[in-house]
C-alpha cells in the first residue's frame, strides 16, 4: 500500500509556462553579445538555475567573462525577465492546475512548491495561487540545484512529511532525478520519451483528477497522516 501525504510541484513547466519569457530575455542578452540563441538552445535552460543558465548561454556563444561581468549580465537578464512576469495574469496558469491543487487540498494532501526560480513568490502572486501552497521552497532558499534533492527534501521537511510519502510533479529530467534522489515518487509532466523513467508521465493537468491520481498509483491510499 502506498501512502501519499504531500505533493511537491515544480513551477516553470508544471504550474505555469515561464520558459517563453526566459527565452525572450536570454535571447536579448545573446544578441547584445553578438550571437544567435534559438528555441532549441532554450530547452537546455529549463529547470536550470540562473547562473548555470548563463554558463550554458556563454558556452553556446563561445564566450568567457570574469565573474563580476557574469553577475551583471545575469542581473540584466533578470531585470528584463521580471518586466514580463510582472504582467502575468491568472489566465497563464497551465490548464487544470488550479482545480487539481484545490482537489488535493480538499482531500487533505499538503502542497509544496519546489522551484529553482528566485522569482517563484512573485509568479505565484501574479497568477494568484499563493494561497494553495502550504510551503514554498525556491531558488532563494537552496544552495544545490536539481538533480540534487535539496529543494524537495526541504519542502518535505517544512511540511513535516517523510520523503517516502511525497509525490513530485516535474517537467525537467534533472527534477525527476532530484525526486528519485530524495526517495520520493515522481510524476513527469510532458513527453514519456524524455521523462519515461518517472513513476508516471502525464501530458498535463487538464482532466487529471485525484481519482485518476489514486488509480495511477494502484494500491495508493491518500492519508493525511503527518510525521510528528
Ligand atoms: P530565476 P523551475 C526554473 O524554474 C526555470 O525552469 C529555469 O529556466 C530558470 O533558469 C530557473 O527557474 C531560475 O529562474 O532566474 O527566476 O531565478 O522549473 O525550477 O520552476
Ligand atoms: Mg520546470
Amino acid at each position: 500500500m502506498t501512502t501519499i501525504e504531500a505533493c511537491l510541484f515544480d513551477l516553470d513547466g508544471v504550474v505555469v509556462d515561464t520558459a517563453k519569457y526566459h527565452f525572450i530575455a536570454w535571447k536579448a542578452l545573446a544578441e547584445e553579445l553578438g550571437f544567435e540563441f534559438t528555441l532549441e538552445d532554450n530547452e537546455r535552460l529549463k529547470g536550470v538555475s540562473r547562473m548555470q543558465s548563463l554558463e550554458i548561454l556563454l558556452e553556446i556563444g563561445g564566450l568567457q567573462f570574469p565573474e563580476q561581468e557574469k553577475l551583471a549580465m545575469a542581473e540584466k537578464k533578470n531585470t528584463l525577465y521580471v518586466s514580463y512576469i510582472e504582467k502575468m495574469t491568472p489566465e497563464e496558469t497551465l490548464p487544470g492546475v488550479e482545480q487539481f491543487l484545490q482537489e488535493l487540498r480538499d482531500n487533505g494532501i499538503k502542497i509544496g512548491l519546489g522551484s529553482a526560480s528566485k522569482n517563484a513568490p512573485m509568479i505565484l502572486d501574479r497568477i494568484q495561487l499563493t494561497h494553495l501552497f502550504d510551503v514554498v521552497v525556491d531558488g532563494n532558499s537552496i544552495s544545490e540545484a536539481k538533480p540534487n534533492p535539496e529543494v524537495f527534501l526541504k519542502g518535505a521537511e517544512k511540511l513535516k512529511v517523510l520523503p517516502e510519502y511525497c509525490v513530485v510533479f516535474e517537467d525537467a529530467i534533472a527534477g525527476i532525478e532530484a525526486a528519485q534522489h530524495a526517495n520520493m515518487f515522481s510524476i513527469g509532466i510532458g513527453d514519456p520519451e524524455t521523462l519515461g523513467f518517472a513513476d508516471l508521465v502525464i501530458p498535463g493537468f487538464d482532466g487529471f483528477t485525484v481519482s485518476k491520481f489514486k488509480s495511477a498509483f494502484g494500491e495508493m491510499t491518500i492519508e493525511n497522516h503527518t510525521d510528528t
